[in-house]
């Protein structure tokens, strides 16, 4: 059985955003699996989900929800594994709607709320919590952020040429 981040939204519309958490998982190497669910439109199966996700081998879920945005805490209420959201922007409130139904839980269950559409910070912070116990993902990790340092001076360097 291999580990994998459960990746989940609500809507086929949520895909742009949360397919950059896919893409940092992927990026590090890790096995992830994205799916749309949504608590309101089949909400057995999102039970099913989360209730079945670590038996499968699961280490953390990402959620990913816009406007009432209930999915996180819904999935969380099912399972242990550690659940994070990401808020998604757009809609007529622009994400806030998301971003307090996300991040309001109750005591009790918890879901870690990511910026609105925080979908990248949120593979990397599951990353972060594997690496944990991993040195070669701590090492893939440590690579990333040496990168991004060496991409912001080079981009000072083109600025000083102006
Ligand atoms: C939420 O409603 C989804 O997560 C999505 O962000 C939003 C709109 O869904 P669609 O109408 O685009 O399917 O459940």
């Amino acid at each position: 059985m291999h580990p994998f981040v459960g990746v989940v939204m609500g809507s086929d519309s949520d895909w742009e955003t949360m397919g950059k958490a896919v893409s940092i998982l992927e990026q590090l190497g890790i096995g992830c699996e994205a799916r749309i669910i949504s608590a309101h439109r089949n909400p057995t199966d999102a039970a099913e989900y989360a209730s079945g996700a670590a038996a499968r081998g699961a280490v953390a879920i990402i959620a990913g929800a816009g406007r009432a945005a209930h999915l996180p805490g819904v999935l969380a209420s099912y399972t242990n594994l550690p659940v994070v959201g990401v808020p998604i922007g757009g809609g007529p409130l622009a994400g806030v709607d998301a971003l307090y139904a996300i991040v309001q839980m109750p005591a009790g269950i918890p879901v870690a709320t990511m910026a609105i559409d925080g979908a990248c910070n949120a593979g990397l912070f599951v990353a972060q919590m594997m690496a944990v116990n991993d040195a070669a993902l701590r090492a893939k990790l440590e690579d990333y952020r040496r990168n991004m340092a060496a991409g912001v001076r080079a981009k000072d360097e083109k600025l000083q040429l102006r």
